[in-house]
């Protein structure tokens, strides 16, 4: 008995262990990357053309990477999922636990016809994963990308890096020079040894050697640094691929720590290599001797969506409404949620499971009423997971000859010691199992059945007002990548009202909605409804008595809009009229209004999802038009604790602290709040008013290549296609959308009022200027107390000739500035700081750099940020530039000086804009747009 236990625990251990290393569920396995998930978006066309080039790319991609990485890292097996769309072969299996929406890497058009880059979606940090590769159909079949991305095989390598390891480009579009010197300026790229000339193409074609600037000390806007085709450096992978002799990543001795870059700017000045052999992957890996064998490619095809709802009827169930509340939301799923087509059963269970009823395909609205009579009403008795769970894959048997790829939604509020009794069952099933844990005794083992089999998590609280649980079912829709078909969740809201008062909110429907739009109104208390009242943009108003109302014990009314609904703002207003306060909510859900316009959405992100104390939590929340990021939403997270306490936070997308870029649609905050140890269930709110912009992500991407320099003779590629403005900026009208952001579970919290241990977080934008007076004038956004909230104590700036002295070890070493009198501002503000050099380093193109980090109240130490740099040039005055502007220069410590300021890795040619007009005109301008 005793020996049967401790290998239960060791089989629990592995599956956290796992989840948590690996984010995707990649294994590595002696070198071997295992499960590496390659799914084809339905949307594209069946051609066999796609699955031979996959094919061929990973095997490629699996040597060069095996020594690139000094024989450590190979593909050793790789799972290619094609949509249902396509005809079916015998040589394709079911799908089991793998989606599209969990996929390593996703084929899929780019939703702009412009181009192909292949990019990374990367939101985290230095060493954080990615998200997926996106690759498109025309960059797998069209031979004549070949030319500007290089061998496949090798892009796949670029991007697997991102992906895998969190390191980032070598170049970079926005700074593609920097300056090293008076008069001189270089390519941003690793290493520094890659040869090339720097060449300017008129529009006509006609290619000429660039000038160089005097003004910007860099060369002319346009210019582009084309390599020659030979070369001898062998580095980097993340800088060039598609040079035959980058064979490897740039390494400590190789690294350019000068090249204004993403690598250096987001990894503190380090190598890709370095940064790989940081991660976890080198750490468990050696060298290998002999060539790696090639990758095994199997080839999964999606089915038909099948869903058993396993529902929770034990005795608790009768407490705190939770019974009534289950049938409310999973009325919700059946009704509207559950995409047409799919197949649905239902089990519950309590000691014993209950079939309700075996698997009904849903084919009209008939369909999805009649199933909601299966849904339980009264509870009783014992909780015994394993037998929902059982029940649930018989339900799946009675249809289908395998249980793979069904899928269990699985509701329990109770406590069960039995839960790993069928973890082996649950393993060898294939089948996926979302859970929806709720009330604060669920069984703790529930994440685990998500876990191993790759399902959704979602804990609800009893709180009613924070619509926990009806948020939680509207998030479960198929991963298959059809989004014109999901629904799509628009409002969430719910609140204690007293008696004879209101609920009121607006709901913005843009034009990428409208189909199959719901109102559900649900009350906790009366046994009748809640005054309804809701108008339209045009003024059409609809009262409770338009509503389909369910007042036994379910407490719901519904209104569906028929056909599209109306483009606008849409008011409503629920009044309690019961004689006591109770909870109301107002949940709205939509679909696309075309397939051919994909609509708006946002998706939650966790860093992780079991965290101890007092790590800190980060939320992002990505949203987007397909692939086009929306910027300039409000976004909200609400954090809810298992107890019912709740936090809101608005995420930023500014490219300060944890969020590592501006304007790419991806909205990210630090959360450190904890009050108690368990779940804690996040939802996500945006809003979106007019004059929305989407742009086109430019991150991580295989770069394009212009062209190349062979025997002296300068071959260029086709420019790389631009997308029209009207393309990347269009104007959505207002909208509205929430999501549940899943579920974190929480250890190790202290009892009582926790303790700050908290630092203020990293400062990621510091900027250098020379103002009018001779001054530096550092500039940056504001940390806070608890990483970006709050505000900070005090500032610590550092300078230094020597820019590696400025990282975290040597920080206290370096030349302190004098900040007293410098005070931390609320996280989120702009500060600057003026510094006026007394000793100044005089000798000509000295670079200057500097570093910030902030300090707490309890003393806690923020990471030393960006580094920011400025590079001195001393001229003779007069002097007379070549564009034959006469005085360029003014007075400072009695030597005529220009000094140029370059700002912090990529932040560069603004600056220098800036600085030069200040030269000139004596008078201070800025621009922020930083240009990442
Ligand atoms: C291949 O791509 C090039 C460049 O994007 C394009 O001009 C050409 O039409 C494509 N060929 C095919 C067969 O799609
Ligand atoms: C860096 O890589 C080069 C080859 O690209 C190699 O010769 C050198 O030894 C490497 N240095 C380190 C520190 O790994
Ligand atoms: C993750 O990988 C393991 C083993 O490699 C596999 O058994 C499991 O089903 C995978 N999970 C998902 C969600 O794909
Ligand atoms: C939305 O509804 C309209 C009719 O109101 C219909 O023409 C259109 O095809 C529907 N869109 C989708 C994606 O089903
Ligand atoms: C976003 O929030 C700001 C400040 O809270 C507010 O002034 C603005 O109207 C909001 N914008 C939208 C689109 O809701
Ligand atoms: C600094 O270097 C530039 C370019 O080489 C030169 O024109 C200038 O005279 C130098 N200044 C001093 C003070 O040596
Ligand atoms: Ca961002
Ligand atoms: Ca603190």
């Amino acid at each position: 008995m005793a020996k049967m236990k401790l290998n239960q625990w060791h089989f629990l251990m592995v599956f956290v262990l796992l989840h948590r290393v690996t984010g995707i569920n990649v294994t590595l396995n002696n070198g071997g990357f295992e499960n590496v998930i390659i799914a084809i978006n339905p949307g594209i066309p069946e051609d066999d053309k796609i699955i031979d080039s996959i094919k061929d790319m990973v095997k490629d991609a699996s040597s060069y990477l095996f020594s690139a990485t000094e024989q450590r890292f190979y593909f050793k097996s790789v799972k290619i999922i094609i949509p249902l769309t396509w005809t079916p072969k015998p040589e394709y299996k079911r799908v089991t636990t793998e989606s599209y929406d969990k996929a390593d890497i996703i084929v899929a058009d780019p939703f702009l016809k412009y181009g192909d880059d292949p990019y990374t979606l990367q939101y985290g940090g230095c060493g954080e994963p990615g998200r997926y590769i996106h690759l498109t159909s025309n960059f797998l079949t069209n031979d004549s990308m070949h030319d500007v991305y290089g061998p496949r095989g090798r892009v796949l390598v670029h991007e697997w890096a991102h992906l895998r390891w969190g390191v980032f480009d070598e170049y970079n579009n926005d700074a593609p020079f920097y300056t090293t010197g008076v008069n001189q300026a270089e390519a941003t790229r690793c290493s520094a040894g890659i040869t090339g000339q720097y060449i300017f193409r008129s529009n006509t074609g006609a290619a000429r050697k660039c000038k160089f600037e005097y003004r910007t000390q860099l060369y002319e806007p346009g210019c582009q640094f084309i390599p020659d085709k030979k070369q001898t450096a062998s580095a980097s992978i993340m800088y060039m691929q598609s040079l035959s002799s980058a064979m490897q990543f740039c390494n400590k001795s190789n690294h350019n720590i000068k090249a204004t870059n993403m690598q250096n700017k987001q990894c503190n000045f380090r190598s890709t290599w370095e940064v790989i052999m940081n991660s976890s992957d080198y750490a468990s890996s050696f060298p290998i001797n002999s060539p790696p064998s090639a990758p095994a490619i199997s080839l999964l095809q999606t089915h038909d969506r099948v869903v058993c709802l396993v529902l929770d009827v034990s005795g608790s169930m009768t407490t705190y409404d939770r019974i009534a509340r289950l049938k409310q939301a999973a009325e919700l799923f059946l009704l509207q949620i559950i995409e047409t087509g799919s197949w649905v059963g239902i089990v519950t269970f309590n000691s014993y499971a209950t079939r309700q009823i075996g698997l009904r395909q849903i084919t009209s609205d008939s369909v999805r009423e009649s199933l909601k009579n299966y849904l339980p009403t009264s509870a009783g008795g014992g909780t015994i997971i394993c037998s929902g769970v059982r029940q649930g894959f018989q339900v799946f048997l009675e249809k289908y000859t395998s249980t793979k790829g069904c899928e269990i939604v699985l509701l329990t509020d109770g406590e069960d010691n039995s839960v790993s009794s069928c973890f082996a069952e649950v393993q060898s099933s294939g089948s996926i199992i979302h859970t929806i844990a709720l009330g604060p005794n669920a069984a703790k083992e529930l994440e685990m059945l998500a876990d191993m089999t790759g399902g959704l998590k979602f804990s609800a609280t009893d709180s009613l007002d924070s619509n926990g649980l009806i948020d939680a079912f509207s998030r479960i829709s198929s991963e298959s990548g059809d989004i014109s078909q999901q629904s799509i969740q628009l409002e969430s809201k719910g609140e204690i009202i007293k008696r004879f008062e209101w609920l009121d909110g607006t709901v913005s429907i843009d034009k990428t909605v409208g189909n199959d739009t719901f109102f559900l109104v649900t009350w906790s208390t009366a046994n009748y409804p809640p005054g309804i009242l809701i108008k339209s943009p045009k003024g059409k108003r609809y009262t409770q008595d338009n509503f389909v109302i369910d007042n036994t014990n379910v407490r719901t009314a519904r209104l569906k809009i028929p056909g599209t609904a109306e483009t606008g703002d849409w008011i409503y207003s629920v009044q309690n009229t019961h004689s006591t306060e109770q909870v109301l909510s107002v949940t709205v859900t939509s679909r696309a209004a075309s397939e051919n316009v994909i609509p708006v959405t946002v998706k939650s992100y966790l860093n992780r999802e079991s965290n101890t104390f007092p790590s800190p939590i980060v939320i992002y929340a990505e949203v987007s038009q397909g692939f086009l990021p929306i910027v300039g939403a409000n976004v909200t997270a609400t954090v809810e604790s298992q107890s019912g306490k709740s936090v809101e936070l608005d995420l930023f997308d500014d490219g300060s602290g944890v969020d590592i870029l501006k304007s790419d649609g991806i909205y990210s905050r630090y959360f450190t709040v904890f009050t108690e140890n368990g779940r804690y269930s996040i939802k996500v709110r945006v809003q979106g008013k007019d004059k929305i912009v989407r742009r086109v992500r430019r991150q991580s991407h295989a770069l394009y290549v212009p062209g190349y320099v062979e025997n002296g003779v300068i071959n260029l590629n086709a420019p790389k296609p631009e997308p029209s403005e009207d393309d990347i900026q269009t104007d959505l009208g207002s909208f509205s959308r929430t999501t549940s952001g899943g579920s974190f579970v929480m250890s190790g919290v202290p009892p009582g009022v926790p303790p700050d241990v908290f630092p203020p977080s990293k400062i990621t934008d510091l900027e250098v200027e020379l103002n009018e007076d001779d001054e530096f004038l550092l500039s940056w956004t504001a940390p806070g107390n608890d990483y970006d909230s709050g505000t900070a104590e005090r500032y610590e700036i550092k300078m230094s000739n020597n820019p590696l002295e400025l990282r975290d070890a040597t920080f206290n070493s370096a030349t302190s500035l004098n900040t007293s009198g410098m005070t931390p501002e609320v996280a989120g503000t702009k500060q600057s700081f003026i510094y006026k050099p007394e000793e100044f380093p005089k000798e000509n193109g000295t670079s200057i750099y500097f570093a910030i980090r902030a300090i707490d109240n309890s003393n806690n130490v923020g990471e030393a940020s960006n580094i920011a740099r400025a590079v001195l040039l001393l001229a003779a005055f007069p002097s007379a530039n070549t564009e034959g502007h006469t005085t360029l220069s003014f007075m400072l410590n009695q030597v005529t000086m220009i000094v140029i300021i370059v700002c912090a890795a990529a932040i560069v040619i603004c600056a220098i804009i800036s600085i030069t007009i200040c030269c000139l005109h004596k008078k201070k301008t800025r621009h922020h747009e930083t240009g990442m």
